[in-house]
């Protein structure tokens, strides 16, 4: 049945098989040799915060250590782990941001960063009550800048962005005491509370982890969106390709790989340069093809229709191609193994950022402020690494498939005009959506996001649990390497609204959509909030009252884990295809898969079998449609 999953996998095969040859070692090998995981590790239950320890409690209740040399329990231990594992997520998706808004700070209409969505900033200033009459819109865009990087520190007051959330979710928050106040400071209290000899309460830790991730999903995250929208543009449905069959063996081919489109939109700038242009055919190459890879990828693809090659497990085998003359990144979500793989070929790994410089690479760092001639300075050591390549090593796999990405939540909104009222003025609301669910010709929408995880096969997770919402006319939204699994699968094409039940496939038809839609990157899961924050105020109703989900098949990062936690704190269901490390602790798993319902309206699932997961996600969406007497 899964015809294009045996597709790819060949091509995996054959590249596997080619590193082999090549001598080269993989993520496969280094997961072998690691043999089993620490099942200390693996339960949450081994506790090195402080050098009394390393401490490990034993799993068996009442056999062995049960407590650290502190004191501290197995609850308390797998707390603060989690709690450690949202910061570190928060504080990558919110440093993100940061330096967005930086770049808009410094943005100008004769520098290389420029506003090119004036309404999203003219809406957003006044929101923020910033003054836009008779004033230029780069002084507009300074203010609203210098405000969002207060943001990150202020002394008092709450996120401004929570204020989009609608009132009964705001009053959620409030009783529970989670507005974040600043989004450093919340990352800050929980590496304070986590300390030795602080916080020693499960609930309280996993009380604190929801504050610190929701001022990541409405706050850093938002604000990564939001303002990447304004000076890059907010997307629009255009098509692009996927899987590593785009990378091209007569033009030079660039990796974009990491997260911050400031370094990715100046490298799109820089290569479509003329003088680069001429170069590449003087290194005698046809071109410059670029291809993204992992979050930067889906920016690129959202803003531009830049071609994918692939997620986040694919890095190396893009490598192994023999066909990349530069992978260049800059931060999150980049295998050190770039390295030695590289290495092996004539590609060059080319790190960029300061966050993120790697021993071996080649660092040319990006510098904001001469935006363009950085960039341009980075693909010119591609092209010239053109003529190194060695013929005798390439193999590049043919598999790739077309889909369209761009779905920006106005996108969404313009698209699903169509339904109602096709020939009067557009409503350009949110009610369409809100009614197709009600009247049940969509049953339900879930979100499907997150990594790749060697504990699962590669996508598979991601594309069975898609395939089966669509097959039940619930509408999928997709972001991160999830995103790029269901490009790949062709499940993002219009013509898969054959694979979707007979309700989804009719609105697909009517509104010119396909049954899954790519709204970007990571960071972009803000505008699933924000979908479901309208839908939720359409129907005077709390998000969690909505039979929609969150699920992240395969998962694997840090800031997976502070995206569960504020889909929950937002009052979204959240279906973990991979178990997280709690389960050495029975309040934590309880908290997690049970009493957090009662706080927050949603709570975590965990399920490791994509198909029992995606019949768990259907009778929830259903149990909640009964709730609402839809
Ligand atoms: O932020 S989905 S592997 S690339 S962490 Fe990383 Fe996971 Fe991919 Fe983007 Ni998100
Ligand atoms: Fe051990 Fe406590 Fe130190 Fe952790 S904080 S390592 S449990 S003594």
């Amino acid at each position: 049945s899964d015809q294009f999953i045996s597709i790819y996998q060949t091509s995996e095969e054959q590249l596997l098989e080619k590193a082999v040859q090549d001598g080269v070692e993989t993520m496969w090998d280094r997961k072998a040799a690691m043999k089993a995981p620490c099942g200390f590790g693996e339960k949450g239950i081994c506790c090195r915060i402080c050098a009394m320890g390393p401490c490990r409690i034993s799993p068996v209740a009442g056999k062995g250590a049960q407590r650290g040399i502190c004191g501290a329990t197995a609850d308390v231990i797998v707390a603060r782990n989690l709690a450690r594992m949202v910061a570190a997520g928060t504080a990558s998706h919110s440093d993100h941001a940061r330096d967005i808004a930086h770049v808009m700070h410094m943005a100008s209409r004769d520098g290389n960063f420029k506003i090119r969505d004036e309404k999203k900033l003219l809406d957003l200033a006044s929101e923020w009550g910033v003054k836009t009459e008779d004033r230029d819109i780069y002084e507009v865009a300074h203010e609203v800048a210098e405000i969002a990087l207060n943001e990150f520190g202020k002394p008092f007051g709450t996120l401004r962005f929570l204020e989009r959330a609608p009132e009964k979710r705001k009053k959620v928050w409030d009783d529970l005491q989670i507005r974040p106040r600043a989004i450093d400071r919340e990352i800050a209290t929980i590496l304070h509370s986590t300390h030795i000899g602080c916080t020693g309460d499960a609930e309280s830790l996993l009380h604190m982890s929801m504050r610190t991730a929701l001022a990541d999903g409405w706050g850093g995250s938002m604000i990564g969106t939001v303002f990447s929208d304004i000076l890059y543009g907010t997307p629009v449905p255009r098509e692009t390709e996927s899987n590593l069959g785009v990378l091209d063996e007569k033009q030079v081919n660039i990796i974009l790989h990491g997260h911050e489109p400031s370094l990715s939109e100046m490298i799109v700038m820089a290569s479509l340069d003329p003088e680069m242009q001429k170069l590449a055919k003087k290194v005698g190459a046809e071109g410059i093809n670029l291809a993204g890879m992992c979050c930067t990828g889906n920016e690129v693809t959202m803003r531009h229709g830049v071609k994918i090659a692939g997620n986040f497990y694919q890095q190396e085998m893009a490598v192994l191609t023999g066909a990349v003359e530069a992978v260049i990144v800059d931060v999150q979500c980049i295998f050190p193994s770039l390295v030695p793989i590289t290495e092996c070929y004539h590609t060059k790994f080319i790190t960029t950022s300061p966050k993120a410089k790697i021993t071996g690479a080649t660092h040319i760092e990006f510098h904001e402020d001469r935006a363009l001639e950085s960039a341009k300075a980075i693909v010119r050591e591609a092209i010239e690494n053109f003529k190194n390549r060695k013929k005798e090593k390439v193999f590049i796999p043919t598999e790739k498939s077309s889909g369209v990405v761009g779905y920006s939540v106005e996108a969404i909104i313009k698209q699903l005009d169509k339904v109602v009222n096709p020939h009067i003025d557009p409503m350009g609301t949110i009610k369409p959506l809100a009614d197709v669910i009600k009247a049940g010709v969509l049953r339900g929408a879930v979100g499907i996001v997150g990594c790749n995880n060697p504990k699962s096969k590669h996508d598979y997770s991601h594309i069975e649990i898609m395939k089966k919402m669509i097959a039940n006319d619930v509408i999928v939204v997709t972001t991160g390497c999830a995103a790029q699994a269901a490009v790949k699968a062709g499940l993002t094409n219009k013509d898969a609204r054959k694979l979707a039940g007979q309700g989804l496939a009719t609105v697909c038809e009517l509104v010119d959509i396909p049954p899954v839609l790519h709204l970007g990157s990571c960071v972009d899961i803000s505008r699933i909030m924000t979908i479901v924050g309208e839908v939720a105020k359409h129907m005077d109703l709390d998000n969690s009252d909505l039979p929609v989900a969150g699920i992240a098949p395969e998962w694997m990062s840090e800031k997976a884990v502070a995206i569960a936690n504020y889909v929950v704190a937002t009052g979204i269901d959240t279906f973990l295809g991979i178990t997280p490390p709690v389960t050495g602790s029975e309040e934590v798993m309880d908290i997690m898969t049970n009493r957090v319902e009662a706080m927050t309206g949603a709570k975590f699932f965990i399920e490791e079998d994509p198909h029992v997961l995606a019949d768990k996600v259907l009778s929830r969406i259903e149990e909640k449609r009964q709730k609402l007497g839809i």
